[in-house]
């Protein structure tokens, strides 16, 4: 259930020494395991810039502090570790707030440390004082305003075990600056929190495991549904196992997308609005569903009062909160999803599913057999292409950060995931600008992964000042801006639900390709699907950071959509097909 026992490094061995609050926080950080931290300086936050040099952390300066936070949060999504960002008083804090929020949606593992005025002048309106931990507090799993010297490593550490305890969020200490001044004595170990107790309603019920195990073993359409938690839980082989010896599909959220491996004949693919035609499908029909570490997400569920209304339902989940809050279920099992599986699969045989499978892989038609590198080439350059074009060249092997938007869907349904932690993406927020700092916090936390960048242009322009970052840090990371010359995801909303009343998102950007070179990175623009391939292979083989910017087909839409609100079943569907094709790009 929890994770802590890895991170906690014995800090100090020696004798308690007298710190300053301000050595005090990174001699925390180091004990905690901490090396990197994302931060931008200021005036309150200054007297722990100054007392950095004495400790073994590598301080990413960043352009702005939405980056850090979205460096700190891709860190952590990419490592499984705390992810650390760094901010002074007021703007520099409120500047995180974004990337908090962002964490804080899809339960990411966030220590934020930020300065305040010292605690004399709070409430003063004193410049640069901002009420953060107020602002914050909806969008934090917990925060802390500490104004003694004395409180600052318990209270980091124990943000820490909130962060990746349970289920894992973003936790924000604001320390005000006398207490980064002042001195006392330092003990990482007496700092310890109490030890974590999960809560008393975590604890599996063994006549509901018995429940689950007898849905499953009478259930004639079953369908597991894998979420984030599989990633977050570290349990791929027990749904693996789960999967493969009930012979039991698998759909994937989004967030879920590499926690079972796309290449498996089991693996059905993402559900929900942007789901594949037989994923939903097999939703609606199915007997029993099985929720795995997913919250289901209207984005998921489309109308809940005709979601799967045959079928029912088991949900495996750490939050209590999340039972019954938007899809009744009929078996809870509350408790870390590897834990609770560990007891479950002894109660669950083999089963013969080969009639249902049947029935499924039927409904995916032609769409299964049809590679969209073999369809011919039109002159266009669909951003479906370069999806499939990059899987292919990089073997699926990279860590993929997309931004929001079409491009981000279009790589959901065409790069294939294989593996946990490939795909870093901001599904519940949504937040545009997320992926390049990300992509930074990525690479920093597994230098040795090749980094992948897909952002659309409207995106890229949000977060596109983190390039000096990337030049400055000497990271490389490879870019693929898909270049629509639209806020394309909203553009495709105004053409299906607003008449085609483009207003307002048609985008004129800069040369991305110029834009890079002012900062020393090189770049391309790819306009045929014909260049995709040396284009991919001049980036990958560059010494330093590379980006593409890809000119591609204007008005594409994704497909299928479910329109917001809508049943699982109800899409929209590419025009003029066999509906059935659509998510074959031609
Ligand atoms: C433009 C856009 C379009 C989108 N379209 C789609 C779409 O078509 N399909 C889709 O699926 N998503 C889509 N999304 C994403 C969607 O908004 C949600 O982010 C996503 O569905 C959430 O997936 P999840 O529930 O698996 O993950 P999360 O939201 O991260 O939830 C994970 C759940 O797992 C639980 N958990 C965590 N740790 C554990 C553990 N150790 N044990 C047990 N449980 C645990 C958590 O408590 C939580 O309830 C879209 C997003 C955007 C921005
Ligand atoms: C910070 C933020 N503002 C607004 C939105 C709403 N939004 C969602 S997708 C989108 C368009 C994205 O355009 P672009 O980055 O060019 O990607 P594309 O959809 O064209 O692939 C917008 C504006 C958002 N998700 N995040
Ligand atoms: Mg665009």
């Amino acid at each position: 259930m929890t994770k802590e026992s890895g991170q906690a490094k014995q800090a100090h061995q020696t004798a308690p020494a007298k710190l300053t609050g301000a050595e005090i926080i990174w001699a925390t950080l180091v004990g905690e395991g901490v090396d990197t931290v994302f931060g931008y300086p200021g005036g309150t936050i200054l007297p722990a810039y100054d007392a950095l040099r004495k400790f073994p952390i590598r301080h990413i300066l960043v352009r702005h502090e939405q980056g850090a936070a979205h460096m700190a949060d891709g860190y952590a999504r990419a490592s499984g570790k705390v992810g650390v960002a760094i901010a002074t008083s007021g703007p520099g804090s409120t500047n995180l707030v974004t990337g908090i929020a962002t964490a804080m949606l899809d339960s990411i593992p966030m220590v934020c440390i930020v300065a305040n005025v010292s605690s004399k002048l709070l409430g003063t309106d004193a410049f640069q004082e901002v009420d953060i931990t107020g602002i914050t507090l909806p969008v934090t799993k917990h925060n802390f305003l500490v104004t003694k010297v004395e409180d600052i490593a318990s209270t980091v550490r124990h943000a820490f075990q909130i962060a990746r305890s349970g289920r894992p969020g973003p936790v924000l200490v604001d320390i005000t600056k006398d207490a980064e001044i002042n001195s006392t004595v330092f003990d990482f170990d007496a700092a310890r929190p109490r030890p974590y107790r999960p809560h008393p309603m975590l604890r599996v019920v063994k006549g509901d495991i018995a429940d689950a195990a007898e849905l499953i073993r009478n259930a004639k359409k079953p369908v597991i549904l894998a979420g984030h938690g599989v990633i977050e839980s570290g349990a791929e082989e027990q749904v693996r196992t789960l999967a493969e010896r009930a012979q039991i599909p698998v759909a994937l959220t989004l967030m879920g997308l590499g926690g079972f491996p796309a290449s498996h004949p089991l693996s059905l693919g993402m559900m929900g609005m942007h789901g594949e035609s037989w994923v939903n499908h097999a939703i609606q029909e199915s007997d029993l569903l099985i929720a795995l570490g997913m919250r289901f997400d209207d984005r998921v569920t489309g109308s809940t009062n005709t979601y799967a209304t045959k079928a029912k339902k088991i949900h495996v989940e750490i939050d209590p909160s999340e039972i019954n809050k938007n899809i009744k279920v009929d078996v809870a099992l509350v408790g870390d999803l590897r834990e609770v599986l560990e007891e479950l699969l002894p109660r669950v045989g083999t089963r013969d599913g080969s009639a249902w499978l049947k029935t499924v892989e039927a409904s995916k038609g032609a769409v299964a057999v049809r590679d969209i590198k073999n369809l011919p080439d039109s002159g266009h350059l669909y951003a479906a292409h370069v999806m499939h074009d990059l899987w292919r060249i990089t073997g699926g092997d990279a860590i993929v950060v997309t931004d929001v938007g079409q491009h981000q869907m279009w790589e959901a349904q065409y790069f294939k995931h294989d593996k946990s932690r490939s795909l870093i993406t901001s599904g519940g927020l949504g937040t545009m600008g997320f992926a390049l700092p990300a992509a930074i916090g990525a690479k920093t936390a597994c230098p040795e992964k090749e980094v992948w960048v897909i952002a659309g242009d409207g995106g890229f322009q949000m977060t596109a000042a983190e390039l000096a970052t990337i030049a400055q840090e000497g990271i490389k990371i490879n870019i693929a801006v898909i270049n629509n010359g639209y806020l394309g995801m909203v553009r495709q909303w105004q053409e299906f639900f607003y008449e085609k009343n483009y207003e307002s998102t048609p985008m004129v950007s800069p040369d991305f390709v110029k834009l890079a070179d002012a900062h020393g990175i090189g770049g391309l623009t790819v306009r045929k699907r014909s260049e995709v391939e040396s284009a991919v292979a001049q980036a990958r083989s560059a010494k330093g950071a590379f980006l593409l910017n890809f000119m591609v087909e204007k008005e594409d839409a994704v497909y299928p959509m479910i329109p917001a609100g809508n049943a699982l079943h109800e899409m929209i569907r590419r025009p003029g097909k066999d509906p059935l094709e659509e998510s074959a790009h031609e």
